[in-house]
């Protein structure tokens, strides 16, 4: 039976890898991600290398509108929506809080957490109906433990990890999977988003040592993914080898 995946913010990193990994394994996609020409690259190349179907929509997960409209009517080829990767997020700024920009902290408020709310809401009804579906929520290290200069990230992270354990409880009647997944550590855009593109910054955060790649993050979502049934993964810390945790890392140089 054909399968579809739902990957939120697919122009970049986990998501656009994620979407790959479940494309080679020949499941339709959903993606999206504000960036279209991005975004419809990524749907041609998975369609030419794959043979499988690709929908792209482009739509801010901040705006509930935009969400409401892309994800609540899907057209009936789209709609059974096998396993949702909430995965669109960023963090902006690494400041002590008294310094924080305050446009930052509402970016990511908006985007990591109501963002994934209002995608899960607009995704969740038709798999309560269907008594089936799995949903699996990225969080970060950083939101099972605090670092400096990592306030609002931090707790936009903890409230996805709160919030992954709460709807578990909430979809245990619908015989529907919550799993939260929490990386260290990855190379991806992430710290060129963070660092508002300085280059210098970004490619200084993971200087020293081999990081998690999306790659990797992609097999775990993957894996968790395929498993029978009966089994569900609740929660998963991931990071590189030389990450202890979200503080201490053995470094070269
Ligand atoms: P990237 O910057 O490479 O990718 C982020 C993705 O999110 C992009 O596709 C971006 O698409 C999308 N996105 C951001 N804001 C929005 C928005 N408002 N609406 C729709 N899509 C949006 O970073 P990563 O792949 O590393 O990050 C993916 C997730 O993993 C995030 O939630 C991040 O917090 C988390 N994470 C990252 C870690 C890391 O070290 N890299 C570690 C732990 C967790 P577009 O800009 O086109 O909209
Ligand atoms: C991204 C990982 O450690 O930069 O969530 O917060 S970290």
């Amino acid at each position: 039976m054909e399968k579809i995946v739902l990957v939120t913010g697919a122009t970049s990193g986990f998501g656009k890898a994620i979407a790959e990994k479940f494309a080679a394994g020949k499941w339709n996609c959903i993606i999206t991600g504000r960036r279209a020409d991005r975004l419809h690259a990524v749907a041609d190349e998975l369609r030419e290398k794959y043979q499988v179907r690709v929908l792209s929509l482009v739509f801010d997960v901040q705006e509930r509108s935009e969400v409401l409209q892309n994800l609540a009517n899907l057209p009936a080829e789209w709609k059974d929506v096998d396993v949702l990767v909430n995965n669109a997020g960023l963090a902006l700024g690494r400041d002590n809080f008294d310094e924080g920009n305050v446009a930052d902290w509402e970016t990511m408020i908006d985007t990591n957490l109501k963002g994934l709310l209002y995608v899960t809401k607009a995704i969740v009804s038709n798999m309560t109906a269907r008594k089936r579906g799995h949903i699996i929520n990225m969080g970060s290290i950083a939101g099972k433990e605090v670092y400096e200069k990592g306030n609002v990230y931090c707790a936009t992270k903890a409230a996805v990890d709160a919030f992954s354990k709460a709807l578990r409880i909430d979809l245990l009647a619908h015989n529907i999977k919550v799993t939260g997944i929490h990386p260290g550590a990855a190379e991806t855009e992430f710290a060129l988003v963070r660092f508002k593109g300085d280059q210098q910054k970004a490619e200084g955060t993971y200087k020293g040592f081999t990081p998690l790649y999306a790659e990797d993050v992609a097999d775990i979502v993957w894996y968790c993914a395929t498993l029978p049934a009966h089994v569900c993964i609740n929660d998963l810390i991931v990071t590189c080898t030389a990450q202890a945790n979200a503080i201490n890392f053995i470094k070269e140089g």
